[in-house]
Parts: structure tokens; C-alpha cells; sequence
């Protein structure tokens, strides 16, 4: 049964949202993303306190491997709904959330099922006996641009055999697109690293016309987890400046082609030690940081002219 000691299966993460659904009716509505390619329904959920608060997107678990996303992402509504501290419940009843907590939801059930370590889709390949595209770089932005992405469908990091060729990521640009005048915030939750990674990932010859804003916001985070108990250390940076070129991810595309000024790839724990495979005991500590970090980065914004 699902809980924060453990990491939980999609079955375990939709029985738990219909649950909160029924249980807080008037704050909660279910979102329904898409349709996977094995036919799974991509569910999401907007917490809303009030109408015309500024928008938060968070896409979480679009690497199948990287479970303390969604156990994150899960944490985060969890606390939203039930925190009685009151800088938790500000952040909570100021903004308009909208979270995914499995976009990948076909890879993750097969990590659960056949193989721990599996990152992309699911979708066959036409060209190759290679299964799947890696949907962190299937995305309408400087596709396939400058090396930031592998034409090998055996590749890790395929970029499929044109943008959104993978059906949930047609489907996070269908909805993202239907309400980006509501969005803010564009929150891409991955692991390992702990990193936060502003645009660009294309290139590294140009910056965003805000990234002493994306620099600044990122620093607040940064210095937000770092004084947390815990001391954790985060980096930040384009990602494409500190970590390598990537294109066609989803917060470049969300500030390229939606117009979300403040956009990020955050990689969660931890620094290589586990990896992917991080113990369960980490997932109350990290997404304590999350939300420490991501009140900070908020709290920054509201500073922005
Ligand atoms: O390579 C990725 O997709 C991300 N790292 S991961 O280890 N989680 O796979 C980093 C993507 C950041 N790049 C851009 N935002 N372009
Ligand atoms: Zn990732």
C-alpha cells in the first residue's frame, strides 16, 4: 500500500489519487494528459485554493528510472493538502498547481516489472529492434539540434524519429499549450546530480534573455537546501553550460515555444553514490528539500519585476 518508505507502482500512485480526489473535492480536480503508446491513461492533478493564482507545472518521472521523482511529486501534493505550517500552506493556497506525477508511465511500469534501469518510452521502433525514445528529447525545440541528441534508436538519449513522436509528450504539449497563458512555472523533476538546469540546453554559444533572473532564482534554491538541516548542495546553471547539450527537454521547449519565463530541469539526489537506485530513506529528506527549494525559488520570483 503506498506511502513515503517505499517507493510506490503506478497502480499504488492512482489508487492514492483517487483517494485525495474524494477526500478534498472542492480543492483537487483530476487532469487526464493523454494516452500512452501500451494505452495507459496519463493522469494529473491541479490543486487550486483560489482562481487566478499564478501557475505551477511540475513534470515528474518522464525517466522511468528516476523514482524519487514521482515519490516527490506525491509528497509535495500530500503536503499541499494536509500541512498545517503556515509557510507551507501560503505556498500551497497562492499558487495553481498542476502536477504529473508519472508522465512516463509506460517505463515506469516496466521498471517495476522487467528491468530497474529502463529510462525512455515504450514505442517500438520502425527502423530497429531497439524499443523506445527518450521523451527528454522529444520535445518541438531545437530538435535534434547541435548534438544534444542521438539519431540511434539504440541510443539512450533518441530523439525518436521526429518531435513528438512519442505519444505522451504530444500529449504534455496539447495540455501544457491549452493553458500556458495560466502557466508561470515550468518544474521538470528528474535524478541524480542535484542540479538546477535553467535553458538553454541547445547551446552554450547563447543564453536566455533572463538568466541573470533563472541565476538568481536557481541561487535561492540552492541556498534555501543548503541551510536545511541536512547542508545538501545544489548547482546551478544552463544546462547545456554545466552539464551537456541537450535538446528537445522539456523546459527548454516550455521556455522556447510556451513562453514560461521560469523554467527548469531540477535533478534531485543524490550525487552518484546511489544513483538512480536511491534507498527509500532518502525520499522524506529530498522532498523535504523540494519543498524548502521550491518555496525559496517562489518566494524569489515574486521579487522579479
Ligand atoms: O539528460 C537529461 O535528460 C537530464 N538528465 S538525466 O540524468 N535525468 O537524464 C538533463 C536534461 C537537462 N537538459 C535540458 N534541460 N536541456
Ligand atoms: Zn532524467
Amino acid at each position: 500500500d503506498f506511502g513515503w518508505k517505499k517507493y510506490n507502482s503506478l497502480a499504488e500512485i492512482e489508487a492514492w489519487l483517487d483517494d485525495i480526489l474524494a477526500r478534498y473535492p472542492v480543492i483537487t480536480e483530476g487532469f487526464v494528459l493523454g494516452t500512452s503508446y501500451e494505452g495507459r491513461t496519463i493522469r494529473g492533478l491541479k490543486i487550486s485554493y483560489k482562481s487566478g493564482n499564478p501557475g505551477v507545472f511540475i513534470e515528474s518521472n518522464i525517466h522511468a528510472r528516476e523514482w524519487i521523482t514521482s515519490a516527490t511529486a506525491t509528497w509535495l501534493i500530500n503536503q499541499f493538502l494536509t500541512s498545517e505550517d503556515p509557510l507551507v500552506r501560503t505556498l500551497a493556497e497562492s499558487h495553481d498547481w498542476y502536477i504529473v506525477p508519472v508522465l512516463n508511465v509506460d517505463g515506469f511500469v516496466y521498471t517495476h516489472e522487467k528491468d530497474r534501469m529502463w529510462r525512455k518510452t515504450r514505442q517500438p521502433s520502425e527502423i530497429s529492434a531497439c524499443v523506445g525514445v527518450d521523451p527528454n528529447r522529444n520535445y518541438d525545440s531545437h530538435w535534434m539540434e547541435n548534438g544534444g541528441a542521438s539519431s540511434n534508436p539504440c541510443a539512450e538519449d533518441y530523439g525518436g524519429p521526429h518531435a513528438f513522436s512519442e505519444p505522451e509528450i504530444q500529449a504534455m504539449s496539447d495540455f501544457v499549450g491549452s493553458i500556458k497563458e495560466k502557466l508561470n512555472v515550468m518544474l521538470a523533476f528528474h535524478s541524480y546530480s542535484q542540479l538546477l538546469l535553467s535553458p538553454y540546453g541547445h547551446t552554450k554559444e547563447e543564453y536566455p534573455e533572463n538568466f541573470d533572473d533563472l541565476m538568481e532564482v536557481a541561487k535561492a534554491y540552492g541556498d534555501a537546501v543548503e541551510a536545511f538541516p541536512y547542508g545538501t548542495v545544489y548547482r546551478y546553471g544552463s544546462a547545456a553550460g554545466i552539464l551537456y547539450p541537450a535538446s528537445g527537454a522539456t523546459n527548454d521547449w516550455a521556455y522556447n515555444e510556451q513562453g514560461i519565463e521560469i523554467s527548469y530541469t531540477i535533478e534531485f539526489r543524490d550525487t552518484g553514490r546511489y544513483g538512480f537506485i536511491l534507498p527509500p530513506a532518502h525520499i522524506v529528506p529530498n522532498a523535504e528539500e523540494a519543498l524548502i527549494g521550491i518555496t525559496a525559488l517562489l518566494d524569489k520570483c515574486k521579487t522579479l519585476g
